[in-house]
């Protein structure tokens, strides 16, 4: 059953088209960083905060993280990369399977050790599939995936469509934090066309041309990281325009 985030989140989407979620990864931002990256994002319109890397995060970093991001007002869910990558502050978590991992424990076992600690903190789950495209980045490397060929984009809909027919209510389409160039907007069309559950695209997001882009194709949330540690939260406003004009573009067709 979807929580409150879940259910708050929908009811953005549904009223603004597409929304956007800033991400601090706890390895890159200090919590005076997190905090002011937070501000930002409440002010220029973001949808949430979300928190977690892959590389370099502690529980004991994700608390203050989280802490320091939630003085902004906007709800926080945690992206983990493993187990124990939780914070009880939180008020979500993606509760998210690796889905072309090579490895078991990505796909399901992290999260069989982790439920536990869900139910404990009491973290509202927001069931997700988790698809990397590729290796060049540091969530291919750890989370031993095996990428899909480029040309092919039908592979990356089914991985789309095996989430939403095993009842996950989001698709993430991950193109690696950094990543010199975005998640295709071709490919990001080809899961639209054939998936009706949420679809979450980011990785290499850096201007509002590259929102719009996303967004016209289908992207229903975007995900920033990088390119608010470099600019401080200060390139928002563009994306978040970005993400608007392409709701437009998107409606007008
Ligand atoms: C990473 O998709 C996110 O998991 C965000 O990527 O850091 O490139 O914005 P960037």
């Amino acid at each position: 059953m979807p929580g409150r985030v879940e259910n708050y989140l929908m009811s953005r989407l549904a009223e603004e088209g597409a929304l956007h979620l800033a991400l601090i990864d706890p390895d890159k931002a200090s919590p005076n960083e997190a905090e002011a990256i937070a501000e930002e994002a409440a002010k220029a319109g973001s949808a949430a905060v979300m928190v977690g890397g892959s590389l370099g995060v502690s529980e004991n970093l994700l608390d203050q993280i989280v802490l320091a991001a939630k003085k902004s007002g906007l709800p926080t869910i945690i992206f983990p990369s493993n187990a124990t990558t939780l914070s009880k502050y939180a008020d979500a978590v993606w509760f998210m399977s690796l889905l072309n991992s090579l490895n078991t424990y990505f796909i399901v076992d992290a999260q069989m050790i982790g439920a536990a600690i869900v139910k404990k903190y009491g973290l509202e789950p927001i069931p997700m599939g988790y698809l990397v495209l590729n290796l060049d980045s540091a969530v291919g490397f750890v989370g031993q995936v095996r990428p899909i060929p480029p040309e092919r984009p039908e592979i990356a809909a089914l991985y789309a469509l095996t989430a939403q027919y095993m009842g996950m209510r989001f698709v993430y389409l991950e193109g690696g934090s950094g990543a010199k160039k975005t998640v295709p907007a071709e490919l990001v069309s080809k899961v639209r066309e054939n998936v009706g559950i949420t679809l979450v695209v980011g990785g290499g997001i850096r201007t509002g041309e590259d929102a719009r882009r996303l967004v016209e194709a289908g992207a229903d949330i975007l995900v920033t990281g990088t390119v608010l540690e470099e600019s401080a939260g200060k390139m928002l406003s563009n994306i978040i325009d970005g993400v608007r004009e392409g709701v437009k573009k998107r409606r007008g067709r």
